[in-house]
């Protein structure tokens, strides 16, 4: 690997031949605990999204578009990467569970991002972006807000407001001033987080200069828990749940539906000030998930949910708009993950990929702009060694066929995900041979990144496998 200060000098040197003036702009807007059904546009009813199904209709909608994990913080750590959690050895959330009478002991896996590596925004940065981050950070020790070395702003970020090692908001008021986020105004008695970091999100686009292209990260704390929404919006949901009728079972949480109007207006509001600014026409937005929603009743139908090793916990919405470029009201279901999106975005900023960083990413810029309608690449992985709801697993797609490998007995199941989305027919004794054949694969895989396994563990008590946290079954 060529070491990071000498990349960054040799990107440096070109860059500095290139005039900054003309690289879209590039608004990232990740949502957590983000269910596949959650949005208008993706099928809810319940949950009211106007400008999020407008942002759709703007652009295009992807409907085979994936999170790299079920948890946050591996999730988050391969956007910013561009590599798998496996690769990077970060695959479960900080601080993960503790099961230690399970049958399987877990690795010694990495509860921060590595220094070493180039990420999205310092690659951006060396490529003259001013570059912004708000919302939930989640990538650094447990219970350590001293270690300022792991903050935003030492992985690349020029201003962080609002992240630190919180997977949730853990400040007096959680989701209502006070807030006790870094940088963030607290407010005053009743604001209401999802609003406050939109304030600051535009406050940096006021500050933002013209002839700086720039990336806007925002991280939204919502909707992960706790449930908690602005009252009026939760009236009026609790209002609309009497008498909805519920076709899809749709989850009818008002407070949550509420963090969701929050969210959608926050997205609203950046849009207007966008094209209240001029610079809409320049600006590429991205909005997708970390992981699936934390009910079942979030996922559009998929099975499992949030924590699990289905559908329901890695498929996320993805919509995308940039004027002139993407076609407007356009879709795509040609495959995509959490990887992707950093040489993605270097491609649109115009920039080279870099050696040895975003391994495990392909840009998937040929699909925005209608240049192909599949990447090549038809093959994802996960790998999540850990105790959650599931047990740990591994798992491919590869085309239709999905492969997950459960690690404490080797039980398999197979899908085909072309004729059964939701995954109801478990094909693995039907179809030895393609259980087999995806079986090998997905190791080699592991090889390949270098995968930490769980091990036998020595503590185990006969009787209690350690399970899962909600003592609920493997599977739906
Ligand atoms: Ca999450």
């Amino acid at each position: 690997m060529i070491p990071k200060i000498g990349l960054l000098l040799i990107v440096a040197s070109f860059q500095l031949l290139e005039a900054a003036g003309g690289k879209p702009n590039i608004v990232f807007l990740l949502v957590d605990d983000l269910g596949w059904g959650d949005f208008g546009c993706y099928g809810a009813k319940f949950n009211e999204t106007p400008n999020i199904d407008k942002l759709a209709a703007d652009g295009m909608r992807f409907s085979n578009a994936y999170s790299a994990a079920t948890v946050c913080s591996p999730s988050r750590a391969a956007i910013l990467s561009g590599c798998y959690p496996a690769r990077l050895h970060l695959t479960d959330w900080i601080a993960g569970h503790n099961q230690p009478t399970a049958k399987l002991a877990i690795p010694d896996w990495k509860m921060k991002l590595d220094h070493e590596r180039v990420l999205l925004p310092e690659a951006l940065k060396m490529g003259g972006y001013s570059t912004a981050f708000f919302g939930k950070w989640h990538l650094m020790p447990h219970g350590r807000p001293d270690m300022k070395e792991h903050f935003p702003t030492h992985h690349g970020f020029d201003i962080n407001i609002g992240g630190r090692e919180w997977a949730q908001p853990k400040g007096p008021g959680q989701y209502f001033s006070p807030f006790g986020m870094p940088n963030l105004d607290d407010g005053k008695p009743g604001d209401y987080l999802t609003d406050k970091l939109t304030e600051a999100a535009i406050g940096f686009l006021d500050q933002t200069k013209r002839d700086t292209p720039f990336l806007l990260y925002f991280s939204y704390y919502t909707v992960h828990t706790p449930l908690m929404a602005p009252p009026a919006l939760v009236a009026k949901y609790t209002a609309k749940a009497k008498d909805f009728k519920n076709d899809k079972n749709e989850f009818l949480n008002p407070a949550r539906a509420g963090m969701i109007e929050s969210l959608d207006a926050s997205i609203g509001r950046i849009v207007a000030k966008l094209e209240e600014m001029g610079i809409a026409e320049n600006t590429v937005i991205i909005l997708t998930g970390d992981n699936g929603g934390d009910d079942p009743g979030t996922t559009g139908g998929l099975r499992d949910f949030k924590g699990w090793s289905h559908e329901g916990a890695v498929r996320e919405p993805l919509i995308a708009k940039w004027p002139g470029k993407i076609a407007r009201g356009s879709a795509c279901d040609g495959m995509v993950i959490g990887t992707d999106f950093y040489p993605t975005l270097l491609e649109i900023a115009g920039l080279d990929p870099l050696p040895d960083q975003h391994k495990d990413g392909i840009s998937i810029a040929p699909l925005l702009t209608g240049a192909k309608t599949a990447l090549e690449r038809k093959i994802l992985y996960w790998h999540y060694p850990h105790y959650h709801r599931t047990k740990p697993y591994g798992a491919i797609r590869d085309g239709d066929w999905k492969l997950i490998e459960f690690f404490e007995d080797g039980r398999l199941e197979l899908f085909d995900l072309k004729s059964d989305p939701y995954e109801r027919k478990d094909l693995a004794e039907m179809k030895p041979g393609m259980a087999a054949e995806l079986l090998a694969k997905l190791r080699k895989w592991r090889q390949d990144v270098d995968a930490q396994m769980p091990t036998p563990n020595p503590r185990h008590t006969s009787g209690k496998d350690g399970g899962n946290r909600n003592g609920k079954p493997a599977g739906k």
